[in-house]
């Protein structure tokens, strides 16, 4: 058959010059980043794949938006139009905007969960989990098994469990849970979509019960695109209309606009009851800001509304997007590099536990893979693995996911094919030598989301 190559729906206007440095600057640069590649500072990073958060090229028309921001301190122009958009987009009627997402999540936990309460998920994320728990609550996973299984090929892997949530509900009561907190597009489990079949069903349950459903979507419309793509029955359907049916089956959602929404920074929390968000707006004003700008300046409330309505304008957008994505993880399938499949929406998840087999898990192969390859090549990825997991607040020890992996997030609209091409070649090259790569051990930990700032050294030969 022909082959007919796609590109980027996009042409570059404005360019930003990279530093390339040599492999002996890279093994200096990682070895003072205590071997934790978001200790690195960006100058030492060629193809920077650390985090697709905040790190999107804003379009013309955003960076045109900036000029019209409304400064106001009350009552901001700026507000209203991003306020009209959400509703627009997702559909919720409340809008409370924060500085980015773990401020909306902070908001949502602090309003809903009393100490002793079970918060239902499907699979953790690290700020989620942490603004759950400090605010008294405990954690309970009830993702589907085959999302902690690399090689499982469902084409849902974001699905929550019914069985697993209803003997939630059986065991605690559904006085104790606060909410059902569904993440679209499972970041942790590797960027993998909830159906439709399963969001509608979920809400259904939770309505039988009286239990909230909170969307986490800061990825929804990624998870839009798998369910266009994969799901029977949508495939006819507008990328934003089965955003607007994910929305629909929930009670509100936090999301951090640095993602899906294409901005740098801001994000917000949005509901149906205005009683719920008049209590969140009640702290908004001690822990972010005025109710009309939350933590985001005018003008990053204009680029922020402008983001959303650009990322359901067509749906080629997310298709490149995603598309993106499929580009390099097929390219290191074809090298027989093992990853998480199916490849997800915003990054590639290398399974560390494979090419690292020679070490156990307690010795870091996601933290020490992911140095291995900054060091080849300047490309930075990040440990999910035991690091990112954290401890057993009641016994100290590591948690131990099942899942240990080297993230590859792709920031939106900034790298091209040929950076994924450098990226593929560096990574086959270092996963056929990995018995080189030696272990890690832990020198400085922070008692709180450790991968941040946690320091590392090579293990003793
Ligand atoms: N995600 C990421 O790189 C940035 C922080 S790394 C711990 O994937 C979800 C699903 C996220 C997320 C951030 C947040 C928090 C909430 N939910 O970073 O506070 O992926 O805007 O959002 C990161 P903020």
């Amino acid at each position: 058959m022909e082959r007919r190559s796609w590109a980027e729906p996009y042409r570059v206007k404005v360019v930003e010059p990279l530093k390339m440095t040599t492999r002996a600057e890279r093994e200096q640069a990682i070895a003072e980043a205590g071997y934790n590649t978001f200790l690195l500072r960006s100058d030492d990073v060629y193809i920077d794949l650390l985090t697709d958060s905040g790190t999107a090229a804003m379009s013309d028309r955003q960076w045109a938006a900036l000029m019209v921001g409304d400064e106001a301190y009350a009552g901001s122009r700026s507000y209203y139009r991003l306020e009209e958009t959400v509703r627009a987009v997702y559909g919720y009627e409340e809008l409370v905007p924060t500085h980015q997402g773990r401020g909306a999540e902070h908001l949502l936990s602090q309003i809903l969960i009393s100490p002793g309460d079970v918060v239902p998920g499907n699979m953790y994320f690290t700020t989620t989990r942490f603004h759950q728990e400090y605010a008294g609550g405990q954690f309970t996973d009830v993702i589907i098994d085959e999302a902690h299984e690399p090689d499982s090929l469902h084409p849902f892997k974001g699905n929550i469990d019914l069985d697993k949530l209803a003997a939630v509900i059986d065991a605690h009561g559904a006085e104790r849970i606060p909410y059902v907190s569904f993440e679209t597009n499972v970041n942790m489990a590797g960027g993998q979509p909830a159906s439709m079949a399963n969001i509608r069903a979920v809400h259904q349950l939770c309505q039988r019960h009286g239990i909230p459903v909170m969307l986490d979507a800061t990825r929804a419309l990624e998870n839009a695109w798998f369910i266009q793509q994969r799901e029977e029955g949508f495939a006819d359907w507008s990328i934003a209309a089965i955003l607007r049916e994910i929305c629909d089956h929930s009670e509100g959602a936090t999301v951090s606009s640095k993602k899906d929404n294409l901005v740098n920074i801001g994000g917000f929390l949005a509901l149906r009851d205005p009683e719920l968000a008049r209590r969140a707006r009640a702290l908004l004003v001690a822990f972010e800001g005025l109710q009309t700008y939350g933590g985001m300046a005018g003008r990053d409330m204009e680029a922020l509304a402008t983001g959303i309505e650009e990322m359901v304008a067509t749906d080629d957008h997310v298709g490149a997007r995603v598309g993106q994505v499929e580009y390099l993880g097929d390219l290191l399938l074809k090298a027989g590099v093992p990853i998480v499949r199916p490849v997800g929406g915003h990054g590639v998840f290398l399974d560390a536990r494979r090419i690292c087999a020679h070490l156990p898990q307690e010795h870091f192969p996601a933290q020490a893979l992911a140095a291995a390859i900054y060091v080849d090549s300047g490309v930075r990825g990040m440990e999910r693995g035991i690091v990112s997991a954290g401890r057993d607040p009641e016994t100290g020890d590591h948690k131990r996911p099942r899942l240990e992996l080297v993230r590859l997030t792709l920031p939106r609209r900034v790298y091209t094919q040929a950076h994924l091409d450098v990226t593929a070649e560096s990574i086959a090259s270092v996963a056929a030598e990995a018995e080189r790569i030696g272990g890690l051990e832990l020198v400085y930990e922070p008692p709180e989301l450790r991968f941040f700032q946690a320091r590392f050294q090579p293990l003793a030969a």
